[in-house]
């Protein structure tokens, strides 16, 4: 008797999630039954709701420019710009909205879509916000997509962002809820919640996801991407970074996390939120292309382009090119 592959894969692990439904009411048990699944399994399902969204050969690049560097008084424990990390990074004042936009023209020039503006900031102070807003006007009007990561917003700021012209904005949960206290202590987990609804209701589409690799348990990431799904909407992006470990951080020297954990956590991404965007984001520069080939098998569809993140090295663009060429895989148009 033949079997579909669809059929025996289904007999073996039964499944208790229709594929690509869109819900927002994904349990702990089942995110953590994805998890646990046998890989082959795990990115069978992942490609099948890839393939129901996306073009699986498209990936959106997105460039980063930190545009307020370092100096930061929040003491997130896995960033090199926090003022309480001695990390040896200078901090510097907020740029002069003209060199921004000639770092936009050029990220737009090597092939980004979107351009990501990151401040070291604990939040905004409303005259910053205005040099920012004539940034996100003049990134808009080169065509590219804007996206800004300031840190905590009122729903004020939010609102003067969009009326600039804002199309993302970027606000990690960074980990679980339970494992957030051993990372940051200066604001909690339901500020970010709160910052992130102000941006959804400012109409703003939001960029949120977080990082894996920090020393915690596989049932924090269960955790994080349970919270992440359960959203009153799904992120329209959601950035899984793998931590890059800096010198003088308090997560200098966290256990390293199996790749494949960070590829699981990919799929487990793109099969809980089908249609968002799902970026593999920090930690390029230490995986291999067979680990990045694999997270795009995953489900990952977008990446940070260009050498360097915010502070620290990223692939450069031939790297990238060439590799999306050795994999038939294409920058996904504007
Ligand atoms: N200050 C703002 C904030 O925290 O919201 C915006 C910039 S902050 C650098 C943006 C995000 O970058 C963080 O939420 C975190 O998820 C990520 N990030 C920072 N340092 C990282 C590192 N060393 N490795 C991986 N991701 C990192
Ligand atoms: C996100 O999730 N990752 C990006 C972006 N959002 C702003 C930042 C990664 C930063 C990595 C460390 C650095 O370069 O400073
Ligand atoms: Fe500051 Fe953002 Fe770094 Fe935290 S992640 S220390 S808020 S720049």
């Amino acid at each position: 008797m033949s079997t579909t592959v669809e059929a025996r894969a289904s007999k073996t692990f039964p499944r208790v999630h229709e594929l690509g439904a869109v819900r927002h009411d994904w349990t702990r048990d089942e995110v953590r039954a994805l998890f646990t699944l046998p890989f082959p399994e795990l990115i069978f399902q992942a490609q099948t709701v890839h393939r129901m969204n996306f073009d699986p050969r498209e990936v959106q690049v997105s460039q980063l420019l930190s545009i307020k560097t370092g100096g930061c008084p929040e003491d997130c424990g896995y960033c090199p710009q926090s003022a309480k990390h001695a990390t040896g990074l200078p901090a510097s004042k907020l740029m002069e909205v003209e060199k921004v936009l000639a770092e936009a023209r050029a990220a737009k020039a090597s092939g980004a879509t979107r351009f990501c503006m990151g401040a070291a900031w604990r939040s905004p102070k409303d005259r910053d916000l205005d040099s920012v807003c004539a940034m996100v006007e003049g990134v808009k009007a080169l065509g590219m997509e804007s996206c800004a990561t300031l840190g905590m917003l009122t729903h004020d700021q939010a609102i003067r962002l969009k009326q600039s012209g804002l199309d993302y904005y970027n606000h990690n949960l960074d980990t679980s809820e339970e494992f957030y206290g051993n990372v940051i202590t200066t604001r909690t987990y339901a500020d970010r919640l709160n910052t992130l609804a102000h941006v959804r209701d400012a109409g703003i589409n939001v960029c949120c996801g977080g990082i894996v690799g920090m020393g915690e348990e596989a049932e924090d990431r269960v955790g994080m991407i349970t919270t992440l799904a359960t959203l009153p909407a799904h992120p329209e992006s959601v950035p899984i970074n793998m931590l890059v470990q800096v010198e003088g951080t308090p997560l200098k020297g966290a256990a390293k996390l199996d790749q494949f954990d960070f590829v699981r956590t990919i799929a487990v991404a793109r099969i809980t939120m089908p249609r968002s965007m799902v970026r593999l984001s920090a930690g390029r520069e230490e995986m291999s292309d067979e680990i990045q080939a694999m997270c795009f098998l995953a489900g990952a569809n977008s990446i940070f382009y260009g050498a360097k993140l915010l502070t620290t090295p990223n692939p450069g663009e031939d790297h990238d090119l060439a590799l999306f060429e050795r994999l038939g895989m294409v920058p996904m148009p504007a």
